[in-house]
């Protein structure tokens, strides 16, 4: 008996020695770590990999700092009211025993004011902060994502996220019911940028007197590009419809020379939206918003 009551001290205290003695930066397993490729002057960038924490007990990210841009943050993505947002958290939770992902679409490491464009294979380190103070460097590899590739991320999306939203679906411009629809069909290379403004008012910093503003433009402007992208998309089915029924070639390049027109005006909205986004905006508040708009 006393043998076995010594073993058991003596594992008792093993046990209590190594819980005691483990960092979590030594407790967890980082694998696959990797950071979305940008081109040169793009204001930032998400890093992605599976973190698993080998510890019974819960921990989380608390920081993060990578050494190619000036700041970090934790983000995810959140669907509110028909909206995928990036929002910053103070913590990303990593449950005892599980492993969580940091994938396109949900959790993410943000590198913002990149002083650089990433490459492919480019090694970049990122330093991770956890619970208890500890940090681990590790080095994520510069590599290419088509963005919202929604097929094959279906499966593993959490959150309530699926891949429709995943390739921009439930994407609002702040006004419309089905709006990105309307807006990729009538104007794909446009952003919307004041409605997605609005939407991130607390993310971007924006105050009281810069949301009233915002809001005016909407007012002023918005049922004109509503009508003008439903009269787009109307027309265009028209034109399947009337060409499959055998209409005049010249019946159909007048209506198409209609879309044309159409197009142009919600072009030139478009680019008047962003004229008055960078008036009312501050530069870095601008950047932010620019940065965010990939990424939804
Ligand atoms: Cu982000």
């Amino acid at each position: 008996m006393k043998r076995f009551s010594v073993l058991a001290v003596a594992a008792g205290c093993a046990l209590s020695f190594q819980a005691w003695a483990a960092t979590v930066a030594e407790s967890v397993e980082i694998s696959d770590p990797y950071v979305r490729m940008v081109p040169p002057n793009a204001p930032a960038t998400a890093a992605f990999m599976t973190i698993k924490n080998t510890d019974a007990k819960d921990h989380a990210v608390v920081a993060a700092k990578a050494h190619i841009n000036k700041v970090t943050e934790l983000h995810t993505h959140i669907h509110d009211n028909g909206v995928m947002r990036m929002r910053k958290v103070d913590k990303i939770e990593l449950p005892g025993g599980a492993s969580t992902a940091l994938q396109p679409g949900g959790l993410h490491v943000m590198l913002i004011g990149l002083n650089e464009p990433v490459s492919e294979g480019q090694k970049i380190q990122i330093d991770l902060t956890f619970d208890d103070g500890s940090t681990k460097s590790i080095e994520a590899v510069g590599r290419p994502i088509v963005p919202m590739k929604g097929m094959q991320m279906g499966g593993q999306m959490n959150g309530g996220m699926n891949a429709g939203m995943m390739q921009g679906k439930a994407l609002s411009n702040g006004r419309n019911q089905n709006p990105m629809a309307l807006v990729m069909h009538a104007n794909p290379a446009f952003p919307n940028l004041t409605g997605i403004a609005i939407k991130n008012a607390a993310e971007l910093g924006l105050n009281d007197e810069q949301i009233v503003k915002l809001k005016a433009w909407t007012k002023e402007h918005g049922d004109q590009m509503q009508r003008l992208f439903q009269g787009v998309s109307a027309m265009e089915k028209e034109l399947i419809q009337d060409t499959l029924a055998g209409q005049s070639k010249a019946e159909l390049m007048a209506k198409f020379e209609k879309t044309l027109a159409m197009r142009k005006e919600i072009a030139e909205t478009k680019i008047d939206c962003r004229d008055n986004m960078k008036k009312v905006l501050t530069a870095e508040q601008f950047e932010k918003l620019a940065s965010i708009y990939p990424m939804m």
